[in-house]
């Protein structure tokens, strides 16, 4: 690379993995050690394992792969593989204590600055363009992203604040937008940090669809609960009836009905369930139930790209909705900037080319698509990180989350998750042929 691009690369590289830092601490800072080792639910890990896991992938991928150098603990290492021990068996395991794990790490982080430093950022397929780098900062950032959802989970006393959103409001003139139909360019093969699950670019067509010009707010989907939604099978595919039988499911996770009113408990505090905020905290199948009951569908994975990034004026897929600049407060809520998603109908700025709002920020949406492979995809640089996940038992959720920092979001990222999954920041829009 040219020398500006080279350092302003390393700058970049650097301010990715400082901003990474500062929000796992203030995940982990103010947290008493017993909270930090505590299992607070057995769908995640204790604070403590998430700690030490970050600054163990960050050794490996960068200090041992990248720089070649010998393991600074191989004793710990099978402790923090995510494929070696499940979510809930990770507190029974011999970890490190919350100091050593925030020293581990430290030492780590220090190392990596050197290397940084000295490094050349090109000549090879995980140097390039500080690819290791950035794929290191995303990675902290999902893991502070499961922290949050440890956060949520964990009762007690709230441990976390930030403001409310207050970005500009402006209701969207239409509910529904039509996107119309033919071919446009899916995934990437241009943007540097992408993740191998992103790539490569491809074209697809699709049929002409309507698609919700927000996310299904709190209360369009509190309409499917009044009028009985829970209650009707006809609305649930076989499995999605089983569990919320299996399980009394009745509303979201973490609501609850007290004299007719239904509140719930966000990060500690409890609270009359807001209308016009997009539902968060629903599972696949409970999106979907919704969607049939609205005589709707949800989008494919292919409709929410085309949505997000097809811009009909130049047949050009944009990095995201707006277009291709970084996003900043104005075009969305992503970054923990607020503990929850904005008002549907917030970050006009943020819209795409045709009117759809929100779709980057606020809430994962879930998508109808299984998690597969792009034609001509290649596992970089590992298996693990989607390889091994592909197949019909996931569902694709897009878009991101108030959770999900802008270095992990993108039009083309691709998140994951089993269907009975809701601890997740997940919501969703709905869709339909014309
Ligand atoms: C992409 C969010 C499904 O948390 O399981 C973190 C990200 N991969 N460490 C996850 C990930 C390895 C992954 N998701
Ligand atoms: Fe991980």
């Amino acid at each position: 690379a040219a020398p500006d691009s080279d350092s302003r690369l390393r700058e970049r590289a650097a301010a990715a993995l400082t901003a990474a830092r500062i929000r796992t601490a203030g995940l982990t800072d103010a947290v008493t050690d017993e909270d930090l080792t505590a299992q607070h639910s057995p769908l995640m890990s204790p604070l403590v394992w998430d700690l030490a896991h970050i600054g163990n992938q960050e050794e490996l991928w960068l200090l041992q792969r990248v720089a070649g150098r010998e393991s600074m603990r191989p004793e710990i290492e099978p402790l923090y593989d995510a494929f070696q021990h499940p979510r809930a068996e990770r507190p029974k395991l011999p970890l490190l204590g919350p100091a050593e794990a925030r020293r581990y790490a430290a030492e780590v982080r220090g190392r990596v600055f050197d290397l940084l430093e000295r490094t050349p950022l090109e000549g090879s397929t995980l140097l390039d363009d500080g690819f290791a780098f950035g794929m290191i900062a995303q990675h902290e950032q999902q893991h502070d992203e499961t922290m949050l959802i440890t956060h949520q989970l964990r009762r007690g006393a709230p441990l976390l604040t930030a403001p409310e959103p207050d970005g500009p409001f402006d209701p969207p003139p239409a509910v529904e937008v039509l996107v119309p139909g033919g071919p446009f360019t899916m995934g990437t093969s241009a943007e540097p940090w992408s993740l191998d699950n992103e790539r490569p670019a491809h074209v697809r067509d699709t049929a002409p669809f309507w698609i919700d010009t927000v996310p299904v707010t709190n209360a369009a989907y509190l309409a499917f609960i009044a009028d009985g939604g829970y209650r009707d099978p006809r609305w649930w595919a076989a499995a999605g009836w089983e569990q919320i039988r299996e399980h009394s499911i009745e509303a979201p996770l973490f609501w609850h009905r007290e004299a007719g009113q239904w509140l719930r408990r966000r990060f500690g505090v409890v609270e009359p369930v807001p209308d016009e905020e997009p539902v968060l905290h629903v599972s696949w199948y409970e999106a979907d139930a919704y969607a049939r009951w609205a005589g709707r569908r949800l989008p494919t994975e292919t409709e929410w790209e085309k949505a997000a990034r097809h811009d009909p004026a130049t047949g050009r897929s944009t990095r995201y909705p707006w277009g291709d600049a970084d996003p900043t407060p104005a075009h969305a809520n992503l970054g923990q900037r607020h503990l929850r998603p904005a008002r549907a109908g917030s970050y006009p700025a943020g819209a795409s080319p045709l009117g759809v709002r929100q779709l980057i920020g606020d809430v994962w949406e879930w998508t109808a698509s299984d998690f597969l492979p792009y034609p001509g995809f290649r596992a970089f640089p590992y298996r693990e990180y989607s390889e091994v996940f592909f197949g019909p038992e996931h569902k694709v959720l897009r878009g991101g989350s108030f959770a999900v920092d802008p270095v992990a979001c993108r039009g083309t990222f691709r998140n994951w998750d089993l269907p009975v999954r809701r601890q997740i920041f997940s919501g969703f829009r709905t869709a339909r042929d014309i």
